[in-house]
């Protein structure tokens, strides 16, 4: 880790013991002192014969030895400063549909493509009509739904409705309730919308998944409800997809900080945001300023909303919260597990902005 990291040239050993909170002696140790060395100070410190040298010390930094502070601060001002940053490729954008009688048709093909997942930066990303999430699939209870899907993969595919209760032979599992679909196949889906079944659910690839799905094969499903006095009302939505894997790494809707895109509202109005967590990782998304609402999982009405400020993201969960904008400003919004969100580099990967517009206070107006 020391050698491969550009800003800090020798992490000490010495740092390394303060940090593990034997600074009294730590101090004494020179670089390049191993597990043995490190073991016999611990002894040490241990030692009843060291007296008044068991209290705790001051920790005893050498920075300018160890690290370029500016260096490191020009790095983190920098990915700041290019927030939002532009990239090819947007996914998890509204998937027309045409009508076929009572039936909504969807199509879908699944390509390799080229991802750019933070400004220069690409990976071989497998994805659904070329984008990751792919487009947003969303109907409403009681309707009828037809999806199309052309695998133009190297691989055979199948499509699974997370969330959504469908026919078991429309459920997208190979070989338990369909075959696969071969490269060059094309197969079509049909099921109906159940009512009661509204709300934030997924399509993802259900073969070779841990693959395909972290290598971009997954979406957006919104079930609307029939009567929308039946959900709680909001001012405008966000949907967040948590991806780890081959996207960079850590992913909100298939970008990395700082290529992510931020979340505007305006001060006063009510945010819906919807979470789905198609990686392989737990993620607690932490909004800074403001508390989160949460008041569905898993697509189901809670029967006691709460508030949180850190609400932890399973693999397959789906939360719905809503965020009051009432405090102006702009708003570090990010996973928690810090080293999915920042390195001695700055930020990366799960981190985006909420920013609250004051239209009061136009000084005030945050510059997006
Ligand atoms: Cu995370």
């Amino acid at each position: 880790m020391t050698s491969k990291n550009p800003l800090i040239s020798r992490r000490s050993a010495a740092t390394l013991l303060s940090l593990m909170g034997v600074s009294a002696v730590g101090a004494a140790v020179s670089t390049g002192a191993g597990p043995a060395a490190q073991t016999a100070m611990a002894a040490s410190v241990s030692n009843p014969k060291h007296g008044h040298d068991m209290m705790p010390q001051p920790v005893q930094y050498i920075q300018a030895e160890e690290v370029d502070v500016d260096a490191m601060d020009a790095m983190h001002e920098a990915g700041v400063n290019a927030f939002p940053a532009q990239t090819r490729g947007l996914g998890g954008q509204p998937l027309e549909y045409e009508m076929d009688g009572d039936v909504k048709v969807f199509t879908l093909t699944a390509d390799v493509v080229e991802w750019e997942f933070m400004p220069g930066k690409t990976v071989e990303a497998w994805t659904y009509n070329g984008v990751t999430p792919g487009p947003e699939i969303r109907v409403t209870e009681g309707d009828k739904v037809r999806v199309h899907i052309t695998n133009n993969l190297p691989e055979s595919t199948a499509i699974h409705w997370h969330g959504l209760m469908v026919p078991y032979s429309q459920d997208g599992v190979p070989f338990l309730t369909q075959p696969p679909i071969k490269p060059g196949e094309t197969y079509t889906y049909e099921f109906p919308i159940r009512e009661g079944n509204a709300g934030t659910h997924m399509y993802h690839s259900h073969h070779n998944a841990a693959e395909q799905v972290t290598r971009g094969l997954l979406g957006g499903f919104i079930v609307e409800p029939k009567d929308p006095a039946a959900r709680p009302a909001f001012d405008r939505e966000y949907t967040m997809v948590l991806n780890d894997g081959p996207i960079g790494g850590f992913s909100l809707n298939g970008k990395g900080f700082p290529a992510t895109q931020p979340l505007v509202a305006k001060k006063g109005e009510k945010v819906l945001i919807r979470y789905m967590n198609e990686g392989l990782m737990i993620h607690p998304m932490h909004l800074h300023g403001m508390p989160q609402l949460v008041i569905a999982q898993d697509g189901w009405l809670l029967p006691q909303p709460y508030m949180c400020d850190t609400l932890n993201i399973a693999p397959g969960q789906r939360f719905e919260v809503l965020v009051d904008a009432t405090e102006p400003g702009l708003w570090a919004f990010h996973c928690h597990i810090l080293n999915h969100a920042e390195s001695e580099h700055g930020m990366f990967g799960m981190v985006t902005v909420f920013i609250v517009e004051d239209d009061e206070e136009a000084g005030a107006t945050p510059a997006a």
